[in-house]
Parts: C-alpha cells; structure tokens; sequence
C-alpha cells in the first residue's frame, strides 16, 4: 500500500496550493493511496527537524514528495532576508560611512539568510530521507515546485543520489511513479543517474485530461 507524504518546505505562511493540486490529482486516480501534507511553514524554525521526524515516524511514507515554493528569497524591497535595494544603494553609493557600514552589514545579512535557508532545506530533504528509509528501505524522495523548476540544474548538484528532480507541473510524473512507468520523459531527471536535458525548463508539460 503507497503512502505519500508532501512535504512543503519552509517558507512564509502562503497557502500550499502546490502540494493540495498534487494530492487531490493523486486522490482522484488512487482513491486507495494515503496521503497526508506536512507544511513546514506552519511550524516554527527551531522545531523543523524534530517536527518532520515526528511526522515521518507515525506515517511511515513510501513516497516523499518535497515541494519547494522559493529560493530567490529577496523581493526589490524588504524581502525576507532584509531590504536589498537599499542596502546595495547605501553600501555602493553613500558618502556617509556609517551608512556604507550599514547596508554592509544588511548585504552581509541577506547573503547569510539566502545560504542558511538554501542548507537548511537541503539537509531536511537529506534528513527526512534518511528517517523514512528507517521503515521503509525502498522509499523514494521527489523533490519540485517553482523553486525547483527555476533552479533545477543547480539543485542536481545539492540533492542525495536518487532523488527525482521535477521541473513545472508534477501531476504526470507522480501518476507515472505510482504506476511504476518509466517516468524518465517528463520533465525530470534523477540525480546521480542523469543531467539536466537542455532547455528541459521549455519542453511542454503533458497534457492533463
Ligand atoms: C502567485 C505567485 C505568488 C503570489 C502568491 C499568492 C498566494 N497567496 O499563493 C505572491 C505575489 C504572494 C508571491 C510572492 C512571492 N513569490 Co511568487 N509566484 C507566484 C506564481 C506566479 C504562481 C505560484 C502558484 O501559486 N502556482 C499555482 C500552483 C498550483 O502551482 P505550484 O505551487 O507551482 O505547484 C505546481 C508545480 O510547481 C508542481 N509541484 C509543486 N511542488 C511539487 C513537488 C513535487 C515533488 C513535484 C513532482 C511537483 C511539485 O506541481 C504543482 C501542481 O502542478 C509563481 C510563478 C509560476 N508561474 O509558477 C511565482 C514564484 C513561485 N514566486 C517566486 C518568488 C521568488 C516569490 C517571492 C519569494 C518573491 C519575493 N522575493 O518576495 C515571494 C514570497 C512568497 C512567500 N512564500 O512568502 C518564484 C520562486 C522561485 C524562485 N525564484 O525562488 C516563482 C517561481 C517566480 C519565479 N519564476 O521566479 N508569489
């Protein structure tokens, strides 16, 4: 019996639109498959890990579903990790140095967030992965979302050999691996097996009935 845990990787509390779309496709065809959607935006940063253990603990998955909302965590103007614009323009441009001291340190602070998000998201992946094979020697991690669909041939690099890296819409390629298809001609690839196709980013999803 498949069990599919989506896990939605930290991010600002916005509604998990891509993982409820996954399942309820997944519901609609394997009625039989149980599914539960764990968003770690819901839980507070210091709590992540032993959250997700928790988690996988009780379900016991057969599938991990990761889904990765953003990477590119600076908006123009006060993003998540700090305001980058007018760091950059206090840093470059300012003849006060106590100003150029600050957006400095504003810069030095965004960079920071930007990686310590980045390695943390990699090593919950690697972690969850890890925990569910505990139970379930054969379990499988697919990691996607708009994140992942940008920076794909980046990620290919960061990810534990065998994960499926998904690029745009997932629905096809998870009916496939629960159908136990070859999956190899959506728009993924797995890591350690195979590299990116080029322009795989452009290659037209397949058509939903
Ligand atoms: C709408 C939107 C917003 C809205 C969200 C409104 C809301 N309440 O939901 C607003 C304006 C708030 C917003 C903000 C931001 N956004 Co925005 N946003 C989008 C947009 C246009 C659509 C996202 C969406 O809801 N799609 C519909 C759902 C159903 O699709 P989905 O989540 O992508 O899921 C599908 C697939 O990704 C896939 N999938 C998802 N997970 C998984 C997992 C697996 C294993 C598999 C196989 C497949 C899979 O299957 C799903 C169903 O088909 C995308 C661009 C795009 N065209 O996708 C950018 C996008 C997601 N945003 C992005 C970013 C960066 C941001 C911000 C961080 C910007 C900023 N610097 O502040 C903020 C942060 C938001 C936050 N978390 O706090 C980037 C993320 C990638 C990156 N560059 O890091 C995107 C991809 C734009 C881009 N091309 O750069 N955003």
């Amino acid at each position: 019996m498949q069990k599919i845990l989506y896990i939605r990787l930290p991010c600002n509390p916005i509604f998990p639109l891509g993982v409820v779309y996954l399942s309820d496709h997944v519901h609609k065809l394997f009625p039989e498959v149980e599914q539960r959607i764990f968003d770690l935006g819901t839980v507070p940063p210091l709590d992540f890990a032993s959250a997700l253990d928790a988690c996988i603990d009780e379900f016991q998955p057969t599938l991990l579903v990761f889904s990765w909302r953003d990477i590119q965590i600076y908006a123009p103007v006060g993003g998540r990790g700090g305001n980058p614009l007018q760091n950059s323009f206090e840093f470059f441009y300012s003849w006060n140095p106590l100003l150029k001291l600050r957006g400095a340190f504003g810069l030095l602070r965004l960079a920071i967030s930007y990686y310590s998000e980045l390695w943390r998201n990699r090593g919950l992946i690697s972690r969850g992965l890890k925990r569910a094979q505990k139970y379930q020697q054969d379990v499988r991690a697919i990691v996607g979302g708009g994140a992942v669909s940008v920076f794909y041939e980046q990620l290919g690099k960061e990810l534990p050999a065998g994960t499926i890296i998904s690029v745009g819409e997932g629905e096809a390629l998870l009916e496939k691996v629960l159908r136990n298809q070859d999956f190899r001609d959506e728009r993924c690839f797995v890591v350690g097996e195979a590299t990116p196709r080029s322009r795989l980013i452009h290659e037209w999803p397949t058509p939903i009935q």
